[in-house]
């Protein structure tokens, strides 16, 4: 199904005088509001394909119905999204959960909906059916020059996947690790892991980039083979200047003080961009913003004063995807709010007067900077949102039209209630 731009209107008829007058005060309040409208209106992060659907954990999944069954219908789904929100306007795929085998199709079908293909996701944590080695003990750090030469050749595939899609980035998460003291001679599988990955290096194409995920732990619990942002850049580094690291959210021990990587990352051009989610204990892919929205404004702080300083354009310069699910919300609402919720950090990121904040550094004035951070994010910045929505005919209240027009209802009609999309 496809949201009409007239249904959205009429919804928003009602809430019009409402925002007017909310939008008149905060632009007559903040120096800036017109500018921030128009970067707004310019920035769009990425869905992931694997989202779309209910997640579950290993103890169940209680699908809520309407589920997408198959690629067209994500991409449908995203379409859904991006005409609510006008800030969602590509899709990320995981290969093979999503084979994209009729590609011209599916690129028409996306490009109807305003949609193009993001970075893909290659998928050597799990074994396929057809597959003829096991990744139980890892993948591109394997011990077996064969295994490692199997996922190779999988990431590969997954970029020619990529190429007749129009997009032009791989996203490379491991889980090769290892489970207990003993088990892995540490620095034969890092090697192992550089000269794979240097081969997947020499197989993209001239525009391609190659973004490399890190996570401390899970599913292997005493090391994982790519477990920091120094190990990413190390490998980066020694890959060349199409490889960068990729920041999930979520790959942080508890209280790493995620803004700093970020910074410096930015800072040696290896920041490839980001997988944002929330989370309280681990890699928990909680909805963005529900858990530290104040860490969250604190990265866009970094990001925003470090892409100016590196003449980055915000839409453009990095990477922004979003890879989160969970499994009592449904799909679309949620990442209806992690996009709400990335749009506000950003947005008050953008109230700071970098120039004010500097001098307050520069005169180790510690109370100067800090105000100057928190009446930023103690601002309310949604109708900046909302009036950069209206302008580009979405919804001022995304979720609001999202129920106002049942369309989960629509979609459960459509597809049934007992449909289970495919991935995580
Ligand atoms: C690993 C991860 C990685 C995968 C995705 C499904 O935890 O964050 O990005 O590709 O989850
Ligand atoms: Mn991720
Ligand atoms: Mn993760």
């Amino acid at each position: 199904m496809q949201l009409e731009k007239q249904s959205i209107q009429n919804i928003n008829q009602d809430a019009l005088a409402a925002h007017q007058r909310k939008f008149t005060y905060i632009a007559g309040e903040v120096a800036n509001a017109e500018h921030i409208v128009k970067k707004l209106e310019a920035f769009n992060i990425a869905i992931p394909s694997w989202a779309l659907g209910t997640g579950g954990t290993r103890f169940g999944r209680f699908s809520g119905g309407g589920e997408p069954r198959s690629l067209e219908e994500k991409i449908e789904d995203v379409g859904l999204i991006h005409a609510l929100n006008r800030s969602s306007n590509s899709i990320s795929l995981h290969i093979p959960w999503d084979i994209p085998d009729n590609a011209s199709s599916i690129k028409t079908l996306a490009s109807q909906l305003g949609l193009h293909f993001d970075a893909v996701n290659s998928n050597t944590f799990q074994d396929q059916q057809k597959q003829e080695l096991s990744y139980k003990f890892g993948s591109l750090h394997h011990v077996d020059k064969a295994v490692r030469k199997q996922a190779v050749e999988h990431n590969i595939e997954v970029i020619k996947y990529g190429v007749e899609l129009g997009s032009n980035a791989l996203s490379v998460w491991l889980s090769d690790g290892s489970n207990f003291p003993g088990q892995l001679n540490f620095r034969n599988a890092f090697k192992n892991t550089s000269e794979s990955l240097q081969e997947i290096y020499d197989a993209l194409p001239d525009d391609w980039k190659i973004w490399i995920e890190y996570k401390p732990y899970e599913p292997n619990f005493y090391s994982t083979t790519i477990g920091d942002w120094g190990q990413s850049y190390l490998l980066a580094s020694k890959l060349g200047s199409k490889a960068s690291t990729l920041v999930d959210l979520g790959h942080h021990l508890p209280n790493t003080n995620i803004e700093q990587i970020v910074s410096l990352l930015l800072m040696e051009g290896k920041l490839a961009g980001f997988h944002f989610n929330d989370s309280k204990y681990g890699d928990d892919d909680l909805t963005v913003g529900s858990i530290n929205p104040y860490q969250l404004f604190l990265i866009f702080n970094e990001l925003v004063e470090g892409m100016d300083a590196r003449g980055l354009d915000h839409a453009t310069g990095i990477g922004w995807m979003i890879d989160a699910s969970h499994n009592v919300k449904d799909p679309v609402e949620d990442l209806l709010q992690s996009v709400e919720a990335i749009k506000i950090a950003y947005a008050q990121a953008l109230l700071i007067d970098q120039q004010e904040l500097k001098s307050a550094q520069q005169n180790n004035d510690v109370a100067k900077g800090q105000e100057i951070l928190q009446n930023a994010y103690r601002t309310d910045v949604r109708p900046l949102l909302a009036e950069a929505r209206l302008r580009a005919d979405g919804a001022l209240d995304p979720i609001g039209a999202f129920r106002k027009l049942k369309v989960r209802d629509q979609l459960i009609g459509a597809r049934g209630s007992k449909s289970v999309a495919t991935g995580l």
